[in-house]
């Protein structure tokens, strides 16, 4: 045989030997609801919904009007066709090849058959698991039946949390298929684990720690060669151990390489990933071969903040919850992948993946791009004081820590969120022991599994007072001041009040955020209006607050996007709206703020949530940008000039009717940048005056200091832009869903109407009037509206009514009517119950 022939013939048995995986994910049968009896092989499938992986049952039902979403039973069957084993493909040692369903993760008890016989299954919706299920399969045709249940369970966490619990096999499923020797899978790991963990002290040897399973009929003899590539595809090392393995036995080769010359240490602004590679090897022959990322870098933190690979830095990022709109959880992996650039590209160089354990996709991203990570297990707001739910948490840990262990943008495991905010009422016997006592014992699990690694708990500001401050290396804090409570200066006090009494502990802020509506927007933002233009002074304020602080371990925002949580009710039902992107991922201006204030490349950015304008011609424009110096012109005007501060420049402009090209232009020393805008001006005070400039509609938000635009770009001008006078009954504001409109903001204001209101005087002609109110109060009401000539003469000019007998729900009226002649129409209110209400009115002139 030449040699050339030998090799390949040499790499063909190899090939034939070694693990393969392959996807599941196309092909399932999906029923959305329990089914007794589902996985027997013989059940008739066929009216199933057809379905590809990822998948969840939620992604609709999440978001709609009805309270709540389907928290039960699914189920989901596949056909799995396994060729008969070629003889060559059966180990020399006689046993025939392993077989695993691999699943990602699945929400949040999965049970398997695999031909009617039970393989298996988890518990727990965030981590991946493996199922050996060689003995069930056969020759031909399979049917894999898969039992999918996430009915709330008190011993499971997450119990209650502000995010919804999409059910369903959400993530990919794999069909793996080994040989008999090969790298064994526990805890849905495959079981090769590499570190340096001598690192910070000089010792640049690498350490793996590879489980060989041998599920042949004989013993056998594995040599276990590890080799570590560098970056640019070079080995750098390799090293080697032997195992003698009895049949049916599984044994860790811990071994160590030689000492790695000089290696290029992982960073955000360097994120070197090499991989190792565990080749397992019987006789000469190659069995099984994996390989992972790796990634030389060593973190610390003490009461002066970070440091990472010795050198201090303040970790700058955000949040992630893994949902995007149209898909629920169910996410493909580009998807995933998508998200870690976009954080990258705002300019953080940290991300924490609250709150659970999520998609191996993710963690190789941020490999790549250089994030560090601190990811967690679903221990949030409450525990169950149960040793099933203590269990739960703890697999879970240890899960999640195995399967991703070897990423090197890991740098921080969690395990606890919020557990003491809203201690339960009455506390049960010993509920604040039993916290402490998990926390301790989570702690423990840490120090096993992974000691090169630093451990948070994420608390909020009343639970400082609490005894765990100790337990975590870093103690981290969840703080809202300027949003749920206080003002943005707050933020500070409290940190320093943090320091003062902790000076020694690494203090963190693990999450701060506000809300915001691109429909929202106010000249002179309040906590809590959902303003696009609070959020932005929220984060501006509170990000200084953190660099001002260099002792901080860090920050993170809450949330880089808007995430569904079906229980919420802000101004989108069902949606967290603290996101600095949209639940589609659109950014939000406020993106661009923190660009502006983190990125060392030129960032300019006129606003873009605000292109729609009315009320008086003169608006405020935002520019988020760190040119040192900047211009800004309105419809080639003069410009006008600013330097940006921490990140941001507003300015005063004179708007004409209808488009007005606004652009800014940034000076980086010689270089300049440009961004140009179009906004929308519509002048309200014109549309009384009449004339050939008067807008053909206009609209005002009733008992509201904000304006809304509604999805044509009508704006509702607040009622502070509104010419004429303001009614003055007493103004009422919930965040409580409105039933029967996309737009519940428009509806989540009303004032208490007087008897009669005159709108400004009006030009002779025809209108319709809309009228919109919800109920927000106990008592029903059907208001009736007369319009009312300006000379007050009986009849009236038309009427309308408004039935608020249903609670929450947006009711609308129209009436068209003509005025003879100029003058100001008085609208009358009378009601049968409640006092009359409004929440909006919109003049369209005909
Ligand atoms: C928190 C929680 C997080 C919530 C967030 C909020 O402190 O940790 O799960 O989503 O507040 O938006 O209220
Ligand atoms: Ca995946």
């Amino acid at each position: 045989m030449t040699r050339a022939l030998l090799l390949a013939v040499l790499m063909a048995a190899s090939a034939s030997a070694q693990r393969t995986q392959t996807s599941l994910n196309d092909g399932w049968r999906f029923w959305n609801a329990d089914a007794s009896g589902a996985e027997a092989p013989a059940v008739d499938d066929g009216d199933w919904e057809r379905v590809d992986l990822p998948h969840t049952w939620n992604a609709e039902d999440a978001f709609d009007d009805v309270p709540g979403y389907r928290r039960g039973v699914g189920w989901y069957r596949r056909t799995l066709r396994l060729d008969a084993e070629p003889s060559g493909r059966r180990s020399q040692a006689g046993a025939s090849r392993r077989r695993f369903l691999h699943f990602e993760g699945a929400n949040q008890v999965a049970d398997v058959w695999v031909n009617g016989q039970p393989v298996g299954g988890h518990v727990g919706g965030y981590t991946a698991f493996t199922l050996d299920v060689t003995d069930a399969l056969q020759p031909g045709d399979n049917v894999v039946a898969v039992r999918v249940d996430n009915t709330h369970n008190p011993d499971i966490p997450p119990l209650d949390a502000d995010f919804t619990f999409y059910g369903g096999i959400y993530r990919d499923v794999w069909l793996i298929e080994t040989d008999p020797v090969h790298v064994a899978h526990r805890g849905g790991a495959t079981n090769a684990w590499f570190d340096a963990p001598g690192l910070a002290e000089g010792d640049t040897r690498v350490r793996a720690r590879t489980r060989v399973a041998n599920a042949s009929g004989l013993p056998v003899r594995a040599r276990v060669v590890h080799r570590l590539i560098d970056p640019d595809g070079a080995e750098v090392t390799n090293w080697t151990e032997t195992l003698d393995l009895d049949p049916g036995t599984e044994r860790t080769a811990e071994v160590w390489s030689e000492p790695v010359e000089a290696p290029r240490l992982w960073s955000p602004e360097a994120p070197h990933v090499y991989r190792v590679e565990a080749r397992v090897e019987v006789d000469g022959e190659t069995r099984d071969l994996i390989t992972s990322p790796f990634g030389f870098r060593w973190v610390s933190a003490d009461g002066d903040g970070f440091a990472l690979n010795g050198e201090r830095r303040q970790l700058h990022g955000t949040n992630r919850h893994q949902d995007v709109e149209g898909y629920g959880n169910a996410l493909p992996d580009d998807l995933h992948r998508r998200d870690v650039r976009l954080v990258k590209e705002t300019g953080f160089d940290f991300l924490r993946l609250a709150h659970y354990p999520q998609d191996e996709a993710v963690l190789h991203e941020t490999d790549r791009l250089g994030l560090m990570v601190w990811e967690e297990i679903p221990v949030v707001n409450t525990i169950t004081q149960s040793e099933a739910f203590a269990d739960n948490a703890e697999q879970r840990l240890r899960e999640m820590i195995l399967q991703h262990y070897n990423h090197p943008s890991v740098v921080i495991w969690g395990y606890m969120n919020e557990v003491l905010l809203r201690i339960p009422a009455p506390t049960p016997d010993g509920y604040i022991d039993d916290v402490r006592a998990l926390a301790e014992r989570l702690e423990r699990v840490v120090e096993q599994e992974d000691a090169t690694r630093l451990t948070a708990m994420a608390v909020s500001f009343n639970e400082a007072e609490y005894r765990v401050a100790d337990v975590s290396d870093i103690f981290a804090f969840n703080l809202y001041f300027g949003w749920y409570h206080d003002t943005f200066a707050d933020l500070g006090v409290f940190m320093d009040s943090l320091k003062a009494a902790h000076p020694d502990v690494p203090l963190m802020l693990s999450e701060y955020g506000a809300g915001s509506d691109e429909r929202i927007h106010a000249d002179r933002p309040v906590r809590f209006d959902f303003s696009t233009e609070h959020a932005e002074d929220f984060h501006r304020a509170s990000f200084r607050t953190v660099l001002d602080r260099p002792w901080m371990v860090g920050s993170a925002v809450w949330n880089q996007f808007d995430f569904g949580s079906a229980g919420r009710q802000d101004t989108k039902d069902g949606v967290n709206q603290k996101g600095l992107f949209f639940l589609d991922r659109t950014p939000k201006d406020v993106a661009f703020l923190y660009r502006a204030m983190l990125l060392d490349e030129p960032v300019i950015r006129v606003e873009r949530d605000h292109p729609h304008r009315a009320g008086p011609g003169r608006q405020s424009v935002r520019v988020f940008s760190n040119a040192e110096e900047m211009g800004l012109t309105v419809n080639g005007g003069s410009p006008m000039r600013a330097v940006p501060d921490d990140g941001l420049a507003t300015f005063e402009v004179d708007l004409v009717p209808g488009e007005n090209r606004v652009e800014a232009m940034g000076l980086w020393g010689d270089a300049m940048h440009h961004d140009a805008t179009t906004l929308h001006y519509t002048d309200t005070a014109a549309f009384f005056a009449g004339g050939p400039d008067a807008p053909p509609e206009i609209a005002l938000n009733v008992g509201a200091d904000h304006r809304f635009t509604d999805p044509s770009g009508l704006v509702y001008v607040a009622e502070a832009d509104w010419p004429g006078a303001a009614p003055d009954g007493p103004a009422r504001r919930t965040h409580h869903r409105v039933g029967a409109t996309e737009s519940d903001a428009r509806f989540q204001s009303v004032r208490e109407m007087p008897a009669a209101w005159a709108l400004p005087a009006l030009p002779a002609g025809t209108y319709d009037l809309t009228l919109g109110a919800a109920r927000l109060g106990e008592t029903p009401a059907v208001v009736d509206v007369a319009v009312v000539g300006p000379a007050r003469l009986e009849p009236p000019l038309g009427a309308l009514r408004l039935d608020l007998s249903e609670r929450w729900e947006a009711v609308e009226g129209r009436v068209r009517f003509t005025l003879p002649e100029r003058g100001a129409p008085v609208l009358r209110f009378s009601s049968d119950g409640a006092p009359p209400v409004l929440s909006t009115l919109v003049l369209r002139r005909l």
